[in-house]
């Protein structure tokens, strides 16, 4: 994994440096929509830190932070009322998952049924 770019994409949009079409914001996490969207709702949540993927996330971060992130994705799905009709959620880890920003983040994908074949993410709703 690379180390932690203070200058990748999802910094500056917590920095306030570039925009975002926002969501949902509190003291732990920020949610807007996903620029290339792969779903009716494609919605990032991303937390407030220096944390460049999960791992890094779980194993640094204190745990009212992680508490607070995990909380903020589950009332971001609430908001867009995708309790309901149920939602899914993504994170990658490391290249080869198919990562792209090193900042930790939760895609929400709603709005539409998912392919069960969770290998076929995020292509088969590129597709769709
Ligand atoms: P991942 O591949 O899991 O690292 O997802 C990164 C996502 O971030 C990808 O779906 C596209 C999105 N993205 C990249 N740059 C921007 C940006 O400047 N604004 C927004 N809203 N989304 C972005």
């Amino acid at each position: 994994m690379p180390s932690y770019d203070r200058n990748n994409v999802f910094a500056r949009i917590l920095r306030g440096e570039l925009p975002c079409r926002k969501v949902y914001e509190d003291e732990f996490a920020l949610a807007f929509h996903d620029i290339r969207p792969l779903a009716p709702v494609h919605v990032l949540v991303v937390p407030k830190g220096d944390y460049v993927s999960n791992a890094d996330f779980a194993a640094s971060a204190p745990a009212e932070q992680v508490a607070g992130f995990w909380r903020a994705v589950g009332r971001v799905a609430h908001e867009l009322g995708l309790d309901s009709p149920g939602y899914r959620l993504v994170a990658n880890h490391g290249p080869m998952s198919g990562q792209s920003v090193f900042h930790f983040h939760v895609h929400i994908f709603g709005g539409k049924a998912m392919p069960h074949d969770m290998t076929r993410l995020p292509e088969a709703h590129a597709k769709a």
